[in-house]
């Protein structure tokens, strides 16, 4: 389980209605709901990084999530408020075009540096095909399996400062990266993406000037 924000990881909030105490029903109940979608190349760590969410830095090896179990429900409180995330990604069973998402997560895999390009050149444009409220729309990109950095050679990986330069060319608002397989920044990426997830709730909206935040 992860995060500074509380969060209660384990499984859907309909299975975790029993047992809880009336003020965590009420919590729960009051709870704002912030829809986020993953989409990414194949095979570039989705739903791992989601698994390793779920299981906490504990647990290994990690438990994978199975796509017939989405949306992914995260429960958080962030600065005393509780928010419902929930997670999707593009193989959930409701096709994801026809989801409505409040926060976009671009993810690429740090040791496949097409994956880096195809964030711009063909996710971007498929949810700015997809939605059309993408303007309005906060864009995490998320990189993952941060560990082949250390395992392969270093021109067959992409570089923060690179990746981060392509988080400012698609107008993110954040960068992010980490590691599900050794759970390296996996806590801070969370709490980064929740930050900007629960921002989307606000008057003003998460978006930013597509001013991209390096964590
Ligand atoms: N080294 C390393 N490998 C990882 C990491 N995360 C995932 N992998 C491996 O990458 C492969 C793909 O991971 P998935 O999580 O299935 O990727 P995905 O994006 O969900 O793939 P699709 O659902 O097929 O699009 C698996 O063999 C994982 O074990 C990581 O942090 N580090
Ligand atoms: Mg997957």
């Amino acid at each position: 389980m992860y995060a500074s924000v509380d969060t209660d990881t384990d499984g859907k909030l309909d299975g975790k209605l029993d047992g809880k105490l009336d003020a965590e029903l009420d919590a729960e109940l009051d709870a704002e709901l912030v829809k986020l979608l993953l989409v990414g190349d194949d095979k570039c760590g989705k739903t791992t990084f989601l698994s390793r969410l779920s299981a906490g830095d504990e647990t290994n090896p990690i438990p994978l999530l199975r796509d017939i179990d989405q949306p992914y429900i995260f429960n958080v409180s962030l600065s005393g408020k509780p928010f419902h995330l929930e997670f999707y990604d593009t193989s959930c069973a409701q096709h994801w075009r026809l989801l409505d998402p409040d926060v976009i997560v671009v993810c690429y895999d740090i040791g496949r540096r097409p994956s880096l390009v195809s964030m711009r050149t063909f996710w971007l444009n498929e949810v700015k095909a997809a939605f059309p409220r993408i303007d309005g729309l906060p864009i995490v990109v998320l990189g993952l399996k941060r560990d082949l950095r250390c395992k392969l050679q270093p021109d067959a990986v992409v570089d923060p400062q690179e990746a981060y330069q392509m988080a400012q060319t698609m107008r993110a608002d954040r960068y992010v990266e980490c590691s599900a397989v050794t759970g390296e920044l996996v806590k801070l990426a969370f709490e980064d993406i929740c930050i900007t997830a629960t921002k989307t709730t606000t008057a003003a909206g998460g978006q930013t000037e597509g001013g991209c935040t390096v964590l």
